[in-house]
């Protein structure tokens, strides 16, 4: 019997704007005008946030910050695409999905000050907050669009039903998709090959996004996986793949576009690996000059997807250099605002940190918080510290 081929794979790769501003009218997704602008000045607006944020905690002023230059398309876009009654999970280098979905800056500092007054989002959203272990919120995302695929049914009860509904304002008829971003470097983490299982049987209504930025703190993207595409590991799960340039607007918005159509159809889960690059340090903690060449960011910065999407809105006569001129100047009167806001948050009462974490706390938990509680009372009869704030949250 000869070697049979039972199934061959194809794995495509979506590029409508080249980088000189030119688009491949076959593939246009023809944005109107008003969205193209609006995407646009939020890029900008990130673009803005992000430069400060780095300035503020070398300053003193900020715990840690992980940069997203020159991952604005990729990190913006898809949130931007969903419903508020869809779900998001971005990872730590999210700053841009919660911007696209309408989290406020002053919020994202005050997470990255190790603040979780800073977890707000948007009241009618069903955002998640991020994980930090890399790859842990993938299984959740499936059981997430579970959850979805059953409230879309209607099988979900009237109890399920009303704990959903603390998150956001409930679905439309056409059924919640959930979003959920991950790094290059998570793609080779079990936690993807469960959640991926699970997507492909069950035809779950999940996006997983992976925004292939090139490196995993100093690990590059070869030494990563071994594989062509990292959108080609969907086969194995039955699951749509596509490569994306993560650069090109156009290219984000029109995958974005077809994978939310396919989850709310019914049609099944889609992998996407957006092709970008991490421009700035793994975090305000590395130094990536110690394990990369410059010669690579050099090449990427002509990829710059603000920059790409300008020259088109140019074409268009959507823009020019006054009305550019004019956006950097709001965008930093809009930032300078968020810093301000942020840094006038009253002090937060250090045994916040206990707070809303568990239903009923191990034990150690309620020993350390009474010692911190002592602490601070000492403190206070000493006239170490003025007045401690009240406490916010729900303490088991
Ligand atoms: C389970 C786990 N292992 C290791 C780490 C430490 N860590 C934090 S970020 C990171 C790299 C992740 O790279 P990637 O998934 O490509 O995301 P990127 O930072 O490039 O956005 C690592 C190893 C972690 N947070 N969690
Ligand atoms: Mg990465």
């Amino acid at each position: 019997m000869p070697l049979e081929t039972v199934v061959r794979h194809e794995t495509q790769r979506l590029e409508i704007l080249s980088p000189d501003g030119s688009v491949d009218s076959t593939l246009d997704p023809h944005i109107d005008s008003k969205t193209l602008l609006e995407i646009y000045q939020k890029m900008i607006e990130l673009r803005a946030f992000d430069e400060r944020a780095i300035k503020l905690q070398r300053q003193g002023r900020l715990g840690t910050y992980p940069s997203v230059l020159g991952q604005e398309a990729s990190q913006l876009i898809p949130a931007f695409c969903l419903k508020p009654s869809d779900w998001m999970i971005p990872t730590y280098r999210g700053t841009g999905a919660y911007y696209g979905r309408g989290m406020k800056f002053r919020h994202s500092l005050l997470v990255w000050a190790g603040d979780d007054r800073g977890t707000v989002f948007p009241e009618e959203n069903r955002d998640m907050t991020f994980s930090i272990t890399v790859g842990g919120h993938l299984t959740l995302a499936a059981g997430l669009a579970w959850g979805a695929k059953l409230e879309k049914k209607g099988a979900v009860k009237a109890e399920g039903r009303a704990s959903l509904s603390r998150f956001g304002k409930g679905v439309s008829d056409d059924g919640a998709v959930v979003l959920a971003y991950l790094g290059d470097g998570a793609s080779s983490k079990g936690d993807l090959h469960e959640a991926l299982t699970f997507a492909g049987t069950m035809k779950l209504p999940v996006i997983f996004l992976i925004e292939n930025n090139q490196w995993a703190i100093s690990v590059s993207r070869r030494t990563q996986c071994a594989a062509e595409t990292f959108a080609q590991k969907a086969h194995g799960y039955g699951v749509f793949g596509l490569q994306v340039d993560g650069n090109d607007a156009l290219a984000v918005f029109s995958a974005m576009q077809q994978a939310i159509s396919r989850g709310r159809e019914g049609r099944g889960s889609t992998l996407l690996e957006l092709e970008t690059y991490r421009m700035a340090n793994h975090t305000t903690a590395d130094d990536a000059s110690r394990y990369r060449e410059k010669t690579d960011v050099e090449k990427w910065a002509k990829r710059d997807p603000l920059l790409r999407l300008r020259r088109y809105l140019e074409t268009l006569k959507l823009m020019d250099e006054a009305r550019h001129q004019e956006l950097l100047k709001n965008a930093e009167a809009l930032v300078d605002a968020e810093i301000k806001a942020y840094e006038s948050f009253p002090e937060p009462n250090p045994l916040d940190m206990f707070a809303n974490n568990y239903a009923s706390a191990p034990r150690a938990l309620i020993e350390q918080r009474a010692e911190l509680e002592a602490l601070l009372e000492r403190k206070m009869r000493l006239g170490e510290i003025v007045e401690i704030p009240p406490l916010e949250g729900r303490f088991p």
